[in-house]
């Protein structure tokens, strides 16, 4: 006789930055079935093939089931199955040695995507540590949108799909297979079906876009022109919210004066969007009231992002859409443990001097390491040498821009550790190989620190493999070594109590109750002003001398400049059926997404004698790549849309899983970086394409 099944609520994660709520069946200690919860927060229902899919993690055969270390040389792909308690003591004698040589700062502690509570742990252990690098991806991941909405407005401005709003402008942001960081699509498909009006601002035609009232088929990384050219039109009509220009911000005349150089009609060729259709969008955006930017990863991941993001933080301001319901607001964070104390922040007060990056000039509140800066302390000890690191749920070699700089790094490190629940292609030039418990294999939170206004809980609901540890029992264990033991717990689980200890909830309350979410407060500004040193939005921005930076948004030209030899302009979107590198060995993802897939207009394709699923090498001035052509007429000629994350878990464990073959990384580069982030240019590139056959 077969046991029944058992339901559990919880909230999805690790397969995007996660938000839908789950309903999970459960037999044998095994999810046998899945569905969206209809009473979902953010979901309301909907849950996409990722989502689905995600129970496959935790069986696959070739999951790492026990804690590895390396036999053969380095990257040769020898392991040897150990003991956690050898694993952990090799990770901590290296890394204490590497302290004692050549100081707390030579370690780095690096991480990818947050995913669940374990990434505030890490930068806890690293403050208690005493190294002020942590290693992140936020240089080309919400950061810059973050920290140029604190500079301008003294808060990071997110679109409140939670009421109803008059338009939705989706500005490089694919939200209906991307689910981009704390919001979930179904909030605003619904509005949508209700009548809510969308502009869409992207180089590819895709599902919103032909539900859109406008569609701007953007030249890619000309972001920061096309969105001064919706300042001049709002302006320069007199489109703008005047008594809240008048009031509450700074520097307007200037910025009216400024943006008189960017009219529709110059920055046409550049964006190559007709100037009548940018006249038209930019004044029903300012006509709508409330409407919300959906600003998206795109626009972040190329040099003018400071730019740009300046822009489209103005823009919000003046036609009075900032903090209002339906607009773009500062979101209310509940009663739980702040940020600072939970990772310890007091322990490491000389942190932002001493961060490589502090020798950089970047921004200030950039707390992360950008990744071409760690890897240049590696390789040239700039501003001093780093020699180890701690890797937690993260693909460098295929995440980072220039893969194979990443490469030559990751190889000279003298030790590096990295957990993670498969082998990857980084995860084949460590030391020591840790294997990760993940969702619904222990009690977790989501989405704290993400700037939302809520966290959602993520209680478990199978038990892991045996040898499986949750990456916040590993970094417990770890700190204890590594650490004095006064910072750490007998039970990782402490860490959730402690976060919910504000809000008077035990973890099994807040279980219960699925999430807990900030009071709805608005215009804030009414009350304090804006949290600048002004006290206005910083439409110029007063402390630009004191930080060298631009006062006001420019455009002074695209990411890249033309370059007769490589004449096509090359970009990406993500995947809708993997995260970033991730799962390529989930079948039925893979089953969906077989083979990495560059798209190309048919123009395009006859320009270079390519045909459907033809075999193309697409170079750039950094590196080559090979992926298979789709010709669609949603991209315009010249442009083409490489797919990225690429590496193929079938390979050689001995050349890293054919890392070099398709991987989008291999095309960019780390040389030519955005001051402010450290952010180098991964859309909007130089390339040339041909068919491999004819080379
Ligand atoms: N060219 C280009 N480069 C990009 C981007 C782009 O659009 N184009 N996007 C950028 C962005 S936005 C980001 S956020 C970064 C992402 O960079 P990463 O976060 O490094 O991305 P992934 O490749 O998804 O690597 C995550 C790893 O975590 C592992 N993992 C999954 N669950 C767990 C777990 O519970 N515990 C542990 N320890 N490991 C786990 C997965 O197996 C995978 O190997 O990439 C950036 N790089
Ligand atoms: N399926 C899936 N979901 C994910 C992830 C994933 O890897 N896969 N990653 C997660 C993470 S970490 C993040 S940060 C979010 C990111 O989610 P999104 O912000 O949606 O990121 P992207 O897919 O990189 O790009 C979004 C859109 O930008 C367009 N685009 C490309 N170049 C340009 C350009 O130069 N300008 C403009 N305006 N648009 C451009 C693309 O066509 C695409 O429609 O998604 C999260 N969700
Ligand atoms: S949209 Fe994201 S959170 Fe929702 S089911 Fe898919 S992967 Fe999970
Ligand atoms: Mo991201």
């Amino acid at each position: 006789m077969t046991n029944k099944i058992h339901w559990t609520k919880t909230h999805c994660a690790r397969m995007d930055h996660g938000g839908c709520a789950l309903l999970v069946g459960v037999r044998d200690n095994k999810i046998v079935d899945i569905k969206g919860d209809p009473d979902g927060f953010l979901n309301r229902g909907y849950v996409c093939p990722k989502g689905l899919a995600s129970p496959d993690r935790l069986t696959h055969p070739s999951r790492l089931r026990h804690p590895l270390k390396r036999i053969g040389d380095r990257g040769e792909g020898k392991w040897e199955r150990i003991s956690w308690e050898e694993a952990l003591g090799t990770i901590s004698e290296n890394l204490l040695k590497i302290k004692e040589e050549h100081g707390a700062r030579s370690v780095a502690f690096c991480q990818g995507m947050p995913k669940g509570l374990e990434h505030f742990v890490l930068i806890r252990l690293a403050n208690i540590f005493g190294s002020p690098n942590v290693v992140a991806v936020q240089d080309v991941c919400h950061a810059p949108r973050e920290i140029t909405g604190m500079h301008t407005c003294g808060f990071y401005p997110v679109a409140d799909f939670h009421h109803k709003s008059k338009l939705v402008m989706l500005w490089g942001s694919n939200i209906t297979a991307t689910n981009e960081e704390g919001e979930i699509c179904k909030l605003l498909t619904d509005q949508v079906r209700q009548g809510t009006e969308l502009i869409v601002i992207d180089p590819r035609k895709r599902e919103l876009a032909k539900k859109s009232k406008f569609f701007l088929q953007i030249n890619p990384g000309t972001d920061n022109a096309l969105a001064l050219a919706f300042l001049n039109v709002v302006i320069e009509e007199q489109l703008y919210d005047k008594d809240f220009v008048q009031n509450r911000t700074h520097g307007f005349d200037e910025l009216a004066a400024h943006v008189r150089d960017y009219a529709p009609e110059k920055m046409t060729e550049i964006t190559r969007v007709p100037a009548n259709l940018i006249r038209e969008a930019a004044r029903r955006y300012a006509e709508s009231h409330p409407a919300a930017i959906q600003w998206g990863n795109a626009i972040e991941q190329n040099i003018n992002i400071f730019d740009s993001a300046r822009a489209l933080v103005c823009l919000m301001a003046i036609c009075g859409n900032l903090d209002i319901p339906g607009g773009n607001i500062h979101a209310n964070e509940p009663d739980i443990l702040s940020l600072g104390k939970f990772v310890r922040a007091d322990l490491i007060p000389s942190k932002p001097k001493e961060m490589i990056h502090a020798s950089h000039d970047t921004i200030p509140r950039l707390m992360t390491v950008p990744p071409a800066f760690f890897k240049e302390a590696v390789q040239k000890e700039f501003p001093y040498p780093v020699k180890g690191a701690y890797i937690q749920y993260s693909n460098p070699l295929v995440g980072y821009a220039d893969s194979q700089g990443t490469f030559d790094a990751l190889m000279k490190l003298d030790f590096s550790a990295v957990a993670d629940i498969f082998m990857t292609p980084t995860a084949s030039l460590a030391d020591i190989v840790l294997p990760a418990a993940t969702h619904f294999e222990f009690n977790d939170i989501g989405h704290y620190g993400l700037g939302h206004g809520y966290i959602l809980a993520r209680p478990k609901v199978v038990d892991p493999p045996e040898d499986c540890w949750p990456d916040m029992k590993i970094l417990n264990e770890l700190g204890k070594q590594l650490t004095s033991g006064e910072y750490w717990h007998d039970d990782y689980e402490n860490f959730l109590d402690a976060l919910l200890k504000p809000s008077g909830l035990s973890y099994d309350q807040f279980a219960e109750q699925g999430y807990l979410k900030g009071a709805d407060q608005f215009q804030k500004y009414l009350k304090s002003g804006f949290k600048t040193p002004t006290g206005k939005v910083e439409l110029r921005l007063s402390r630009a001398e004191k930080f060298s930076l631009p006062p006001l948004p420019e455009f002074t030209g695209p990411p890249e400049a033309d370059d007769p030899d490589y004449p096509l302009v090359l970009t990406s979107a993500k995947d809708r059926y993997y995260l970033h590198s991730s799962y390529r060995w989930v079948e039925k993802l893979r089953k969906r997404s077989p083979r990495p897939v560059t798209e190309i207009h048919p123009d395009t394709a006859a320009a270079y004698s390519i045909r459907e699923g033809d075999e193309v090498q697409i170079e750039t001035r950094s590196g080559s790549i090979t992926q298979f052509a789709h010709l669609s007429d949603t991209v315009l000629p010249g442009i083409v849309y490489a797919a990225y994350g690429w590496w193929f878990p079938e390979g050689r464990a001995e050349n890293q899983y054919e890392w070099e073959k398709s991987n989008f990384n291999i095309l960019t580069s780390a040389e030519k970086l955005g001051r402010e982030f450290g952010t180098p240019n991964l859309k909007g590139l130089r390339c040339r394409i041909q068919q491999i056959n004819d080379k």
